[in-house]
């Protein structure tokens, strides 16, 4: 495909590196010309202590498309993460109705939760919106926690391969086409990723070493890296794979920093991103 199109629809997070803040720089870094559509603008991510603000910017989707079918703009990709409203699981089915490309991919990051639990200000029913949007999807990429909550499935920190295998084929149900279930771990010092083809029913694993280290943001770079690597021709394992190495470099640019809580220095790592995403077209 020559010169694919992106559009991202996330929050703008002004501060604390995540959501839009990295997945830009990185999608760009991919050689990917990308447009936004924000869903929400903060004034930092909402890990942070309570007080941050948050404007809700679902009223202004509709206009921003309208506008968008009068110059008939379509994207090649649709990247979807952090939602500001279930209302706009439904405002961006339609954005997909208008904008998606044929043979266009729509990637769903359900950006929503971790470590067991649902992040500040999203409501109990919350992933069953988000579900919806899954369907829709080619690929999705929760985490085991996003997993979860999407499928009704208990949430453990100690699992073997049927669980994880259990939960993609739930995941399945939903009705996307893929699965890119990140933060999966057999062996302690083993973190990866499960990739799932709905339709084969065949998984496979790619793990890196595990660093003692968990930090916010992290699956927001992995689901840019991810959309940059797939919309350059990667296929969905490598990309899986590229965006698992590139996420675990930033983590550990970071690891010195005790003052950098809030989110990973994706920055130093970009330029070897950039090169290695070149090596796919040489
Ligand atoms: O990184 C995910 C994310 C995105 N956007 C906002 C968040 C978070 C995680 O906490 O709060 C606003």
């Amino acid at each position: 495909m020559k010169d694919p199109k992106v559009l991202t629809i996330q929050d703008l997070s002004c501060y604390g590196q995540c959501s839009l803040t990295v997945a830009l720089p990185i999608i760009s870094a991919c050689g990917l010309e990308t447009a936004v559509i924000p869903t929400a603008v903060l004034s930092t991510h909402t890990a942070f202590k309570a007080g941050w603000t948050f404007r809700d910017l679902t009223d202004d989707i509709a206009p921003i498309s309208d506008h968008w079918v009068k110059e008939a703009l379509k994207f090649d990709c649709i990247y979807t993460g952090y939602l500001g409203s279930p209302r706009q699981v439904d405002l961006i089915l339609s954005i997909i109705d208008r904008h998606l490309a044929n043979d266009g991919a729509v990637i769903v990051d359900p950006a929503m939760a971790d470590g067991g639990k649902l992040y500040a200000g999203f409501a109990e029913d919350f992933p069953s919106h988000m579900a919806r949007l899954c369907a829709a999807a080619d690929i999705i990429l929760p985490n085991i926690t996003e997993a979860c909550l999407m499928t009704g499935t208990e949430f453990r920190t100690e699992y073997g391969v049927d669980y994880i295998e259990s939960l993609l084929r739930k995941l399945a149900k939903l009705g996307c086409r893929n699965v890119v279930l990140t933060g999966v771990s057999f062996e302690e010092d083993k973190l990866g990723v499960a990739v799932y083809d709905c339709a084969k029913q065949e998984t496979a694993y790619y793990f890196n070493p595990k660093l003692p280290r968990m930090s916010h943001g992290t699956g927001d770079v992995y689901a840019s890296s991810f959309t940059g690597a797939y919309m350059r021709g990667a296929s969905i394992f490598d990309s899986a794979a590229i965006a698992a190495d590139y996420t675990v470099e930033t983590i550990r640019l970071t690891m010195d920093d005790d003052s950098h809580w809030y989110g990973v220095k994706f920055e130093k790592a970009l330029p070897s991103l950039a090169h290695r995403i070149a090596q796919l077209t040489e």
